[in-house]
């Protein structure tokens, strides 16, 4: 029978892949070892130090080297050190390399947000489903700086470099929600970026796909408008962290009252923020700097029309 995944212990998180039964056998290899030989080097030290302490009479004898019990402390560590890296190695390459068919998900870094690409091209930002016991490989790259992927319940982690592609592979194994946390200090928000991984069955995940880029039903409680779906875009794809909605100033202009109002922009007049302004400060940010924030970047963000349609109309809200 399968070894059955193990909820959280003392030490480490729930498992929730396919991995994590072998890197916490791993772990737990190295700490008992640890525990094993420091206590019996310390314990030992400490006996001789009060066995062999000065006594009166008594003169130090000479001990011949013990060439036996040499090679016996040197060879034995080696050996256990030998099947150390031989069962870490192995349990790498196993990250490293996907399996065969295993499911491709494109996964896009930035400060300070993680940005999911399905397989059928849709995309979502903070959240990732999965379907429970498939392969997953992650094609990882970073739009500003290093971020690294951190899930600690598949025991998974892997840098996202500006630059490069880099990979990442796991078999998620119990349902229900993985946190995902950046492990490489990024900047200011670093600790805000986050992201969930939500493993569900092959149907949940179907039926995820199909309403992704729709409007939910449901919205907290009540049902979806443009404007609190828009509400939910805007908080989901990490733009709070450069946009504050009560006009105090952040790494972005403010977007409280932007509807309808005169922008100052960088090398040109005034421009009024009606709908196509706003449109394009989403999806080509770079093509109107806002005067005074020319330093920090805005990423450009890829939406469907109606995402782009209840951002506006969430924006229009914040008066
Ligand atoms: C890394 C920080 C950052 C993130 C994340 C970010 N923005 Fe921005 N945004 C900026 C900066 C800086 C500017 C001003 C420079 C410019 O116009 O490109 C800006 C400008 C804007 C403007 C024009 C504001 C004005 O006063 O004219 C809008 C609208 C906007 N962003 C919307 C969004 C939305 C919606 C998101 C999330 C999907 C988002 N931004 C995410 C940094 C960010
Ligand atoms: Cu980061």
């Amino acid at each position: 029978m399968q070894p059955q995944p193990q909820p959280a212990t003392f030490q480490l998180p729930a498992q929730m892949a396919v991995a994590a039964e072998e890197i916490d056998y791993l772990y737990y290899f190295v700490y008992w070892f640890s525990v094993v030989f420091f206590v019996g080097i310390v314990g030992v030290s400490l006996y001789f130090l009060w066995k062999y302490k000065r006594r009166p009479g008594q003169k130090p004898e000479h001990v011949p080297d013990p060439t036996k019990l040499e090679l016996f402390w040197t060879i034995t560590p080696v050996l256990f050190i030998g099947y150390l890296f031989h069962a870490s190695f192995s349990a790498y390459i196993k990250q490293a390399t996907a399996a065969e068919g295993a499911m491709e998900i494109r996964v896009r870094a930035r400060k300070w947000a993680w940005d999911f690409e399905y397989p059928n091209g849709s995309r979502e930002g903070g959240q990732l489903y999965l379907p429970v016991n498939k392969p997953v490989k992650l094609v990882m790259s970073s739009d500003d700086v290093i971020h690294s992927f951190y899930v600690p319940a598949f025991r998974a982690k892997r840098d996202a470099v500006p630059g490069l592609y880099s990979h990442l592979a796991f078999t998620p194994n119990v349902k229900g929600e993985a946190q995902v946390y950046c492990a490489e200090f990024c900047g200011t928000s670093h600790s805000g970026m986050l992201a969930k991984i939500i493993v569900v069955d092959e149907e949940q995940y179907k039926k995820h796909l199909d309403e992704l880029d729709k409007m939910p039903e449901k919205c907290g409680e009540k049902p979806c408008t443009p404007a609190t779906w828009g509400e939910q875009l805007f908080v989901k794809n990490g733009c709070p962290s450069c946009h504050s909605r009560d006009g105090s100033k952040s790494l972005g202009p403010s977007l409280k009252g932007v509807f309808g109002t005169p922008q100052p922009i960088a090398g040109s007049g005034p421009v009024t923020a009606d709908e196509n302004y706003l449109r394009e400060s989403i999806l080509r940010p770079n093509a109107k700097i806002v005067e005074g924030y020319t330093t920090v970047q805005m990423p450009p963000f890829v939406f469907k029309d109606p995402q782009v349609d209840a951002i506006i109309a969430y924006l229009k809200t914040l008066k």
